[in-house]
């Protein structure tokens, strides 16, 4: 059995990440959610975690709060797209449970030394990861695989070159590209083709149990935000297809290796990640959109505590 960590700065589409891999339960031991500043304020992101864990009843489930603020970057937060609390403002309850002690950067490391091997999804900025890996130079022997929905490879959705999660902590990035640990990333490019309509959505998750309840509460405010955008009611689902992508391979359609650079200087392309030759990095291009849908519609097995 795998055993993962996932990092997350739990926006409307990290909770549905977080949903897809509880359905995999018999193929992922899930050691610890950690949090991260990023959609929203790192405080947040944990009662959200906390939140959604609750609804399903994952109390088992530890989770970890990590760093408050990118390493360098200014604090910020991600777009209005997830709401004022991140989760698009729906009316979920908040746990009485709180998060561990132990500080997400100690947790990953301890966890991994203890595991020997884990993998780590990153579903947000990568600023916990790089202070681990900072603090704790012997963490790069017990990690498998770094797999982090983040980067842009030709156009970006902060800046046109920059992809949020990267753009928010492209110190923290560049750290662990230095640091050699098999990573792979699945870009916002590779995601952007794939806008999803509510219609088509409401197809796949029942709306009718409490799984398919959340859900379709929680991309309401994404939608209508598309919507005023666009004229669309339509939403991307980064987090969830780059979970996909790990859970279930047969998920990617086209991929490749490259390395990757990190813009760093103070100019309109920092944050941006510049491919460039090399092996070093796979990059996640493409997916059957079908068998992602197919993942998605494993919520509707999850088993929901009480409706919202
Ligand atoms: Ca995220």
């Amino acid at each position: 059995m795998r055993k993962i960590i996932i990092d997350t700065d739990c926006g409307v589409d990290d909770a549905i990440a977080i949903m897809i891999a509880l359905t995999y339960e018999d193929d992922v031991d899930i050691k610890a959610i950690t949090t991260v500043t990023g959609n929203t304020y790192v405080d947040q992101v944990t009662k959200n975690v906390l939140r959604i864990l609750d609804f399903f009843d994952k109390k088992e489930i530890k989770v970890y709060k990590g760093a408050s603020r990118p390493l360098i970057n200014k604090l910020q937060r991600g777009a209005k797209i997830h709401g004022e609390d991140g989760l698009g403002d729906i009316e979920l309850k908040y746990s009485e449970r709180k998060e561990e002690d132990l500080n997400a950067i100690d947790a990953i490391y301890k966890i991994s030394k203890v595991e020997k091997f884990i993998d780590i999804i990153t579903l947000g900025p990568l600023t916990n990861i790089s202070i681990a890996l900072n603090l704790y130079p012997d963490l790069k022997n017990y990690i498998n695989v770094i797999y982090a929905m983040g980067g842009a490879i030709d156009v970006g959705n902060v800046t046109k070159f920059a992809e949020f999660n990267f753009y928010a902590d492209p110190e923290a990035v560049q750290n662990v590209l230095d640091s050699k640990i098999p990573f792979k990333i699945v870009p916002w490019d590779g995601i952007v083709k794939n806008l999803f309509f509510e219609s088509e959505l409401k197809k796949v998750i029942d709306e009718n149990i409490p799984s398919g309840k959340l859900f379709h509460s929680l991309i309401k405010n994404p939608i209508s935000y598309t919507e005023r955008l666009i004229g669309m009611r339509t939403m991307s689902l980064p987090d969830p297809i780059a979970i996909a992508c790990y859970l279930d391979e047969s998920t990617i359609k086209q991929k490749k290796r490259g390395d990757l650079v990190m813009e760093l200087g103070n100019n309109t392309l920092r944050g941006s990640s510049i491919l460039i030759e090399g092996e070093d990095v796979e990059i996640i291009l493409d997916i059957y959109k079908e068998r992602f849908l197919n993942i998605l519609n494993r919520i509707n097995n999850l088993k929901g505590g009480e409706s919202i």
